[in-house]
């Protein structure tokens, strides 16, 4: 609980001191990456508050259409920081709501959501450190990205509570090599992707999906996983499934 009183207050200084906030989403499941107490919070405080729907990469334009429709009252900009995608248009509307004044602004988001990469990617060649202005944060780094735009270079990172780890895998917050129970994340997400897109998953492993549990088998046997006992190992091939997907290589939306 102290922990997550911390990462709280930490975010809500951030926002506190920014004009514009950003919040970082995974464009994948932009509603169970985002978070509504922080968004009324910053919205309450009289900020520009943009949502970053970060790895578009990994979606379809019909599957954007959807999300588009579902958040329809929020600003949202569809992001790659890998392949620095959005971020003309994402400039575009930073100099608009700057509105020609200095403005600083402050990233935050769940673990994994893209925030370092997109703070790298805005820093650019260009920009500049600068030392904290007097009067705020102390210890504080800015990242100067145009002539009147600051951009605060600590992400605040929220913390998920009370969700069971098989979802925390499937939205990536929970690395494959953290989960404790590995084969049952396994079989969470391989029944989640079968049900938005069973084709991706036969197509990226060339195995027929019949059921999770055969699947897992089919796909130990494939790989020539087995045990010492000379048993499929099960295990091994749920941490190729969630390892693949956790790298963005199957994607079915
Ligand atoms: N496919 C894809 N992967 C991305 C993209 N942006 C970031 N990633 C990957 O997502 C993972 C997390 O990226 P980070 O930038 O470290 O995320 P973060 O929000 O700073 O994570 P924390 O610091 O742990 O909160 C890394 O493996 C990145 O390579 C993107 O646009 N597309
Ligand atoms: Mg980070």
């Amino acid at each position: 609980m102290g922990i997550l009183y911390n990462y709280k207050q930490q975010v809500l200084k951030i926002i506190d001191e920014a004009d514009i906030v950003f919040e970082v989403v995974d464009a994948r499941f932009p509603l169970e990456t985002s978070n509504n107490y922080i968004e009324k919070y910053a919205l309450s405080k009289g900020k520009q508050l943009l949502i970053l729907a970060n790895k578009e990469d990994l979606i379809s334009v019909e599957y954007k259409r959807q999300i588009l429709k579902q958040m329809n009252n929020k600003k949202i900009v569809f992001l790659s920081a890998k392949l620095r995608s959005g971020f003309i248009k994402l400039r575009r509307i930073i100099g608009k709501l700057s509105k020609g004044k200095k403005v600083k602004i402050a990233i935050f988001g769940y673990p994994n959501t893209g925030k370092s990469s997109i703070i790298n990617v805005l820093k650019g060649r260009h920009s500049a450190p600068t030392s904290p202005e007097s009067g705020f944060t102390r210890g504080q780094q800015y990242i100067k990205i145009s002539k009147n735009i600051l951009l605060i270079d600590s992400p605040g990172i929220l913390e998920y509570t009370n969700v069971p780890e098989e979802q925390l895998a499937l939205i990536n917050a929970k690395s494959v090599d953290h989960v404790r129970d590995i084969e049952g994340c396994a079989t969470y997400l391989l029944s989640f992707i079968s049900k938005v897109n069973k084709n991706a998953l036969e197509e990226f492993y060339k195995i027929k999906f019949e059921s999770v549990d055969s699947f897992l088998e089919n796909l130990a046997s494939e790989k020539k996983f087995f045990t010492k006992g000379n048993n499929l190992d099960i295990a091994r091939a749920s941490r190729l499934v969630l390892s693949d997907w956790q790298k963005g290589k199957i994607k079915i939306f």
